[in-house]
């Protein structure tokens, strides 16, 4: 089985673009799940569900949701394979900058949006800046000129990504996507690889639950800002 992992910024058309993949793929007789990690709540299941693609959704409720990806993609990956999947996608909630689902020798999807604004490529970080695949969106939105601009500072993150531009409505580009995916390296197994970037260690008592403010309740991982520095 093949797997895929999806990350990119909120509403920048993940879903989207995993359906009108999936329709070609399907419509090559390929079989495949998707599973989307989220915080808190998602309706994404029930648009897979219409869309006739099979999916569990997990919520990482107060943990980060790439944290609870990596606690639980190996689990995810023994489903897809109980299944009989040709190709397994993870739709991750892309909320948390500092982290990435990228697994090492797994190939990694980053999903952003031609309306997110140009400095955005720069504000992800690693889950844009370590993918295989950079898909950009809603280009129908935009003229030909901020396509370029934003195609070129995705490129100064990444430079060695294929960029692929897709039309989550219209589904234009979804083939040739599908395409890449099918070259996917095959996953049998998980234990022992590595992520692509470290988790940063954010161990501090608000991670824990503390709600006062002060610095009497501020433990473990503090960094405090400095604002005399020059800037
Ligand atoms: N115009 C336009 N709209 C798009 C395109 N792709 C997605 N959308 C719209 O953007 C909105 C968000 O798309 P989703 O696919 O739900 O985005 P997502 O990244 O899966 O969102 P979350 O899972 O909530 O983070 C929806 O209303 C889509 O219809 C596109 O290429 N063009
Ligand atoms: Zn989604
Ligand atoms: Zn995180």
């Amino acid at each position: 089985m093949r797997l895929v992992t999806f990350a990119g910024p909120p509403s920048s058309g993940k879903t989207a673009v995993i359906c009108k993949t999936a329709a070609s793929l399907h419509a090559a007789q390929v079989s495949l799940g998707v599973i989307k990690f989220d915080c808190l709540s998602s309706s994404d299941q029930a648009v897979y569900e219409r869309h006739g693609i099979i999916s569990r959704t997990g919520f990482s409720g107060n943990l980060c949701p790439d944290h609870y990806f990596v606690s639980n993609i190996e689990e995810c990956l023994a489903w897809g394979h109980q299944e009989g999947f040709d190709l397994l996608m993870s739709e991750s909630a892309g909320l948390c900058n500092r982290c990435a689902p990228h697994v090492k020798d797994v190939c990694a999807v980053c999903v952003v949006d031609n309306l997110s604004g140009v400095d955005t490529p720069r504000k992800i970080g690693p889950m844009l800046k370590m993918a295989d695949i950079v898909v950009i969106t809603k280009g129908d939105i935009v003229s030909q000129a901020e396509r370029e601009v934003f195609a070129h500072r995705v490129r100064q993150v990444n430079a060695g990504a294929t960029i692929i531009h897709v039309n989550g409505l219209t589904g234009q580009g979804a083939q040739e996507l599908g395409r890449l995916l099918q070259n996917a390296p095959p996953v049998d197994e998980l234990r022992g690889k590595l992520l692509r970037f470290s988790m940063p260690a954010a161990l501090c008592s608000y991670c824990l639950g503390q709600r006062r403010i002060g610095a009497d309740f501020q433990m473990g991982n503090v960094r405090k800002i400095d604002l005399n520095a020059k800037q």
